[in-house]
């Protein structure tokens, strides 16, 4: 059911290359919505009901769903299932509030500081998929580090579902409401990052545009950066163990299967120092495929080439290999798991231990579950209160502060053959460079 590769001899220079991973082609996806977005762009409300009533094969009288029916959604929600997001909001709230940045003022001379502060940005627009993921939890995730940054417009959108008539699925619409965001969508795909980018009569734009949807958002997402800000380009989801024989192999499979069971796509990656775990969670794992509910759609995540098992040599091999691949979600099933973790330097998200597994981290540990995938966790983050801020530098100099630098800015201006920069200080002392007591 899933591949093996042995690296307990030496490991091979090209890592990255060697081990499994699923490969997503956005590039292949920019043309198709490029005509999309142009749509959008020029036509507005009715190219985004139009696009709905072609691609989600619902029409739509207006995209905005009414705040009346947002509210009944949570009415009629499952009072467990409302209880389970309450609590893991009150989670993620604790989590996401510790995130946030006090402005922070150096004294770089005395009369000169440069202040950083953190300005939220001013309307986000979150992307929420459909049809096969219905993730509340995803609107959760999504929208508590923005409120926790102090965004001060919010807008969900999420695809119209025939099934419901034409409105977003009800629990995502519930989730909406206990969140407190009243400004709701039922746009997917493409057109929606379009409509955010662009706004229409409907909705006006944002500032900034999460979340993970399918390859046409990702494309869609990349296509339209710049003109809006984006998160990252989400791909299918990873899941990475680090191992050895002390590990339970009923966990490792149970949490191998966990995250496959989001696409047939999706992978799952065990990497071990014990060649007698390996084969015990190869044992292990068909009998909890086939006792589980997803049975296809995870053995073709498990047996198709992004997934698999690597033999390694020792722990401080298996932390290269898990470096190289730098999962989404990476668990460590070590004798002395935390120093392990404490290693790691790629990942999206480290789960320590026999009970943290990236399940717990998907609904409620309170850490953030919209993180870095395809290996991009190498040189990005997760969602976070960081996410939705930006730093900006506000320099204050008195005339002395200023006379101070006055010499080495003209210098460096001259050597860079930009003479009206230093002229620009000069102009403030008489066209001459002050000396320092000036
Ligand atoms: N594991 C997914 C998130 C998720 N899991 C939502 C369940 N629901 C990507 O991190
Ligand atoms: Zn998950």
């Amino acid at each position: 059911m899933i591949s093996r590769i042995d690296m307990r001899a030496s490991l091979p220079g090209n890592l990255r290359d060697v081990l499994p991973r699923a490969e997503l082609d956005v590039e292949a996806a920019l043309e198709k919505v490029r005509p999309i977005c142009e749509d959008v762009r020029h036509r507005g409300a009715a190219a985004v009901r139009e696009l709905t009533a072609r691609f989600d094969g619902v029409e739509i009288a207006s995209a905005r769903v009414p705040a009346e029916t947002l509210e009944r959604a949570l009415a009629e929600l499952d009072p467990r299932v409302r209880a389970a997001l309450e609590e893991s909001i009150r989670r993620a709230r604790l989590v996401h509030r510790d995130q946030r940045r006090a402005d922070v003022t150096t004294e770089v001379v005395p009369g000169g500081t440069v202040t950083e502060r953190w300005v939220p940005v001013d309307r986000v627009g979150l992307y929420v998929p459909g049809g096969r993921a219905v993730y509340p939890s995803s609107v959760v995730m999504n929208v508590v580090p923005a409120q926790e940054a102090g965004v001060g417009s919010l807008a969900v959108t999420s695809p119209a579902q025939k099934e419901f008539g034409g409105l977003p699925h009800p629990a995502i619409m519930a989730a909406c409401a206990l969140l407190g965001v009243d400004e709701v969508y039922a746009v997917g795909g493409a057109q929606a990052v379009a409509m955010f980018a662009y706004g229409t009569e409907e909705c006006p734009a944002a500032t900034m545009v999460t979340g993970p949807g399918n390859i046409y958002v990702a494309a869609a997402k990349r296509l339209l950066k710049g003109r809006i800000g984006i998160d990252s380009e989400a791909g299918p989801t990873e899941i990475a163990i680090l191992a050895d024989e002390t590990a339970d192999p009923v966990h490792v499979a149970a949490d191998l299967i966990s995250q496959a069971e989001h696409d047939t796509i999706a992978a799952a990656v065990l990497v071990t120092t014990s060649a007698e775990l390996a084969d015990a969670v190869e044992k292990e794992l068909p009998g909890q495929v086939s006792a589980t509910r997803h049975t296809e759609r995870i053995t073709e995540a498990l047996s198709g080439r992004q997934s698999g098992i690597v033999l390694v040599g020792s722990i401080d091999d298996g932390l290269k290999v898990v470096d190289a691949y730098a999962a989404e979600h990476l668990e460590i099933h070590t004798a002395d798991a935390a120093a392990v973790a404490a290693r790691v330097r790629n990942a999206g998200a480290i789960f320590v231990g026999a009970y943290a597994p990236v399940s717990l981290g998907d609904y409620l540990a309170g850490s953030n579950h919209v993180l870095p995938t395809g290996g991009c966790a190498c040189h990005s983050s997760g969602l976070s209160v960081q996410s939705f801020l930006r730093g900006i530098h506000v320099v204050d100099y008195s005339r002395e502060a200023l006379a101070g630098a006055a010499a080495h800015v003209s210098v460096l201006a001259d050597a860079e053959d930009l003479p009206a920069h230093g002229a620009a200080i000069r102009a403030r002392f008489d066209w001459r460079v002050p000396t320092e007591t000036a």
